[in-house]
């Protein structure tokens, strides 16, 4: 009897281990694993739930003998199940990795450092080649006030000349009193103002004006401004500078050339140009010999002091230099643009 009911339960228990087996072997989130191993192993799984009916075993050998039996196949069930919940953990994790994996390959391919924009290349060459013909760097504010900006560069109120430099006023004290500054020239008077002639002093900067941007202007730019003072400098010093510079920084096939032109601060004032090696010209800036009243304004003595300044848009040299066909190019901050230079 007892051995009919120990045949009966094996066979029970070998159905239900291969159909748990089975099953397991289908399961494929940790999930569906929890569930199957309740619905085989919990109180009234398909196995567990056998236990309660050892009690209704007619012998202590048989209890004896199910019991064991039933607690092999529960162990190997359980052995089953764990090894498939570490497998299906390592699935998982790998997937979760592979989800939150950051893509640094782009970062890695483009890893190079960066470098300095096209018109500071430009300005650090600029002072590199003047240094190397004897003059010192100086810098000024970019807000100025109207006196450095307009009135020391012999530009008193309502003079006409100062509409050539439209100009962007600062909310600060006297109405136009303060000012961006529109061009470099300013700090020629700062330092007049606070160096000893002889002065070789080149001064580069941001300037502003209310120039709508276009292809050739931009309200922000950059100018680079020359200014030498000395015993006996003449018109001629200036011309063999700018000759000297043009060669230097261009290269020795360029040449220069000066037309006559109207700067306020400078007289007599000129246009300077330099010319490419296929003839071309490029219109770079102005210059002249430094107006007496300038010199003035500066604290010099115009019967012991003279000399010459210059000054140019560094942003279209380097327009003009590199073939750029519009200088807003430079500011959009496109990389494809700016890793060209
Ligand atoms: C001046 O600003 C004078 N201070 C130059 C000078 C200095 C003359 C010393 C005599 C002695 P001008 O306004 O022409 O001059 O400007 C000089 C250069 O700045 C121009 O030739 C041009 O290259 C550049 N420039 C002018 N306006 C713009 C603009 N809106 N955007 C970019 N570059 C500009």
């Amino acid at each position: 009897m007892a051995t009919d009911q120990i045949k009966a339960l094996e066979e029970r228990l070998k159905t239900a281990s291969d159909d748990a087996i089975n099953r397991l072997a289908a399961v494929t989130t940790i999930d569906d694993l929890r569930s199957l191993q309740s619905e085989v192993l919990g109180k009234k799984g398909s196995v567990g739930s056998m236990k309660s009916e050892l009690g209704r075993l007619d012998s202590v050998d048989a209890k004896k003998e199910a019991g064991a039996m039933l607690n092999t196949v529960t162990e190997q069930l359980e052995a089953a199940f764990n090894t498939r919940r570490d497998l299906l953990e390592d699935v998982a994790f790998a997937q979760q990795v592979a989800k939150e994996r950051l893509d640094l390959t782009e970062h890695l391919s483009v890893a190079r450092r960066g470098h300095s924009h096209l018109v500071t290349q430009a300005t650090r060459r600029l002072e590199d080649v003047f240094t190397g013909l004897g003059f010192q760097i100086a810098e000024g504010p970019e807000v100025e006030s109207d006196f450095y900006n307009f009135e020391a560069l012999n530009m008193p109120k309502s003079h006409p000349a100062r509409s050539m430099w439209d100009t962007m006023f600062v909310e600060s004290g006297e109405p136009g009193s303060v000012l961006l500054r529109t061009h470099t020239s300013p700090v020629q008077i700062r330092v007049m103002e606070t160096w000893k002639p002889p002065i070789y002093a080149i001064m580069p900067g941001r300037v502003f004006r209310r120039d709508t941007p276009d292809a050739t202007h931009m309200p922000v730019f950059h100018q680079i401004e020359c200014l030498v003072i000395d015993r006996g400098i003449t018109f001629a010093d200036l011309a063999g500078t700018i000759e000297s510079f043009t060669k230097a920084f261009f290269g020795g096939d360029f040449t220069s050339r000066l037309r006559p032109s109207y700067f306020p601060f400078t007289e007599p004032s000129a246009e300077f140009d330099i010319r490419r090696p296929d003839g071309t010209w490029i219109e770079l800036g102005g210059c002249g010999m430094v107006h007496p009243n300038v010199l003035r304004a500066g604290g010099l003595d115009p019967e012991e002091w003279t000399g010459f300044a210059f000054g140019f848009g560094i942003d279209r040299m380097a327009k003009e230099r590199h073939g750029i066909d519009d200088i807003r190019e430079m500011y959009t901050n496109d990389l494809r643009f700016l890793r060209q230079f």
